[in-house]
């Protein structure tokens, strides 16, 4: 399934590239984005620097919408910048090729060029662990830090449900002050509520033509923190002065399914652990790297924690295990 997308949206990609400023200017969608950019860059803009500035920002909310799960794959190529959308084959390709180039903080290619496979270590220090990998941007899977988690036994769709059940404090938590994204199952999952009220048969994957689902949410509900930490701890890797997480991120869901690719604008590095199932991850580095650096793909599989800058690197995901769903617990750290 993941591989299918993957290569459709290659092949999208494609088709995009060969398109003239002609063909794009025609696209049905680029009047939208010609008119939502050029509202934004009013005439009295005339100094280039507030232009700068502008642009900049909507870099920055056009990459939070990817983010938002919208199933738009945002894309940039060397010289352009692309929405697609892999559901409805089409190219959004507003012309902002100047732009892009100006206003996108060039990532040193120094975090990517020399790695070509993602690391596994265990038993390492703090202080190591803050030196080589905390704050490098290096990507790297720590093999030995949920030995002691009662979340391996305990999480499961059923804990969860447990929970987040209908009128509780927690869910209502969630719903009114966090964030939830139901990736593609916007349609049907409107709230984590909805997530929890599937068919049985569905949530366990007991037919084998069940529809797959993927969903992911932020707990800021501080009793349901409390209660979550029971069944982990902070890695025991991280430096000492950082902050115990300040929000749980929780993604959950069957094989087939994933995250799309896409980068965020969070600030921190996190921590992802992977409690249950096996999550295929593909990370890809800024495009002016793109001519040094590779593309990684590897699988974390059930008691690793991976550590990434979701902030520098490009990622997706897709479940990969035979026959049960993935959690993961993780956090930002600083
Ligand atoms: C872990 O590393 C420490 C020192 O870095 C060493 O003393 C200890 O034996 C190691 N433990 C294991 C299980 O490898
Ligand atoms: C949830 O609350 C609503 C409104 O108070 C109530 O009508 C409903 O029966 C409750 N549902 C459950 C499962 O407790
Ligand atoms: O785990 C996933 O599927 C996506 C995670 C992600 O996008 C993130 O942690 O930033
Ligand atoms: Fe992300």
């Amino acid at each position: 399934m993941s591989k299918e997308i993957n290569e459709k949206i290659q092949s999208i990609i494609k088709q995009c590239e060969s398109l003239s400023n002609d063909d794009i200017e025609s696209l049905p969608n680029y009047k939208k984005f010609k008119i939502f950019y050029s509202k934004k860059s009013h005439k009295t803009c005339d100094i280039y620097l507030l232009c700068a500035f502008i642009f900049g920002l909507l870099a920055v909310i056009t990459t939070s919408i990817s983010y938002i799960g919208i199933e738009h794959v945002l894309y940039y190529s060397y010289d352009k910048i692309f929405s697609i959308n892999i559901y409805h084959e089409e190219c959004l390709a507003p012309k902002l090729e100047t732009l892009i180039d100006i206003f996108r903080p060039t990532t040193s290619c120094d975090i990517c060029q020399h790695i070509d496979h993602i690391e596994r270590i265990s038993n390492i220090t703090r202080e190591e662990f803050e030196e080589k990998y905390a704050y490098t941007n290096h990507p790297v899977i720590i093999t030995d830090a949920m030995n002691d988690w009662l979340a391996l036994e305990n999480f499961n769709y059923e804990f969860f449900k447990r929970i987040y059940r209908t009128n509780s404090s927690a869910l209502r938590g969630v719903e009114d002050n966090c964030q939830f994204f139901p990736y593609k199952n916007k349609d049907e999952f409107e709230t984590l509520g909805d997530v929890f009220n599937m068919d049985f048969d569905r949530a366990h994957m007991i037919d084998d033509d069940y529809k797959p689902w993927y969903v992911g949410w932020s707990n800021c509900d501080y009793s349901t923190a409390y209660l979550l930490r029971q069944y982990y701890s902070r890695p025991y890797f991280l430096p000492e002065r950082s902050e115990s997480s300040k929000l749980d991120w929780i993604f959950m869901g069957t094989p087939g399914f994933g995250a799309h690719m896409h980068i965020d604008n969070v600030d921190l590095p996190s921590w992802q652990a992977q409690v249950r199932g096996r999550k295929q991850w593909t990370l890809r580095p800024a495009p002016e790297c793109f001519h040094i650096c590779k593309e990684l793909t590897f699988i974390v599989e059930p008691g690793e924690i991976i550590i990434l800058n979701t902030n520098v690197w490009y990622h997706k995901t897709s479940v990969v295990s035979e026959d049960e769903i993935s959690i993961t617990i993780g956090s930002e750290f600083d």
